[in-house]
């Protein structure tokens, strides 16, 4: 089974298609342990309403993926969730490899990667890894991020290398996010139209992930109106005077549609 498979199940399973951005500010080296304790701490909250977590340097940078990171994501495969790494993956193939066989080995199920690195000798030998990885796992691209900037990139204009005819970056994105049979694609849900632009493009074969809900000024019912299939949530939920209950009213949001 493929990692889109996966996820696919355990969000009806459970119901949700929350995805747990588990993302704490910065703290000095010697309160690691503290910022351990927290991150397991809120899996234990919310794991019931939520279908993955996704982890991003908050958290390998200071714990280490071998040591405090290998610790939560064993947490949440005991818990029955799937684990994403927002490395944004975004060199030159050889080392996406080796980035990508360290992530899969500290059990990481998904990395997410930057599509403007391009194919051959790009993104090529990090879906080959993720493929042939035991269990397999997914790589999911970025389209349209959910910052403000991202018009600069993701926004441009470009001219098609085959046609010669004109699109939008993103477009060309999540066309190749379909050709490369990608796990996932990121778009912001500050972006509701570009969702509804992808999410027609991709016809369901690839889902869209929206990160950007509350703290960047998404709402998570735009998003899931716009063709959203997964709502990834960081600070919304930890920083909830009771982030059980906000991650248990997120997913319910879906389940309303
Ligand atoms: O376009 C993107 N926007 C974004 O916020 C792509 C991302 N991967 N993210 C990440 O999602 C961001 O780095 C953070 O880890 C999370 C959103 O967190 P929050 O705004 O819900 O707190």
């Amino acid at each position: 089974v493929s990692y889109k498979q996966k996820i696919e199940q355990i969000a009806k399973d459970k119901q949700s298609r929350i995805v747990l951005a588990l993302d704490f500010p910065y703290q000095r080296r010697e309160n690691r342990q503290d910022l351990l304790s927290k991150a397991q701490n809120i899996i234990d909250a919310v794991s019931p309403y939520i279908c993955a977590v996704k982890i991003n340097h908050h958290l390998t940078l200071p714990l280490g993926i071998f040591d405090g990171v290998q610790k939560i994501i064993t947490q949440v495969h005991n818990a029955g969730l799937l684990a994403i790494m927002d490395g944004k993956v975004n060199d030159i193939g050889a080392t996406n490899q080796t980035i990508a066989e360290y992530y899969f080995e500290a059990g990481f199920d998904a990395l997410i990667a930057n599509p403007f690195i391009g194919w051959t000798e790009g993104l090529k030998p990090l879906f080959e890894t993720a493929i042939k990885s035991q269990p397999q796992r997914g790589i999911i691209l970025l389209a349209y991020m959910s910052h403000k900037g991202a018009i600069e990139g993701y926004g441009q204009t470009i001219k098609d290398p085959q046609t010669g005819a004109l699109t939008k970056q993103y477009l060309a994105f999540a066309q190749k996010a379909l050709a490369f049979n990608a796990d996932g694609v990121v778009v912001g849900a500050t972006v509701p139209d570009k969702i509804n632009e992808i999410y027609r493009l991709l016809n369901e074969k690839v889902p869209i992930y929206s990160p950007g809900v509350g703290a960047q000024g998404g709402t998570p019912e735009e998003a899931l109106k716009a063709g959203s299939q997964y709502l990834i949530v960081g600070r919304e939920i930890i920083q909830a005077q009771n982030p059980a209950e906000q991650a248990f009213k997120l997913a319910k949001l879906k389940l309303e549609k």
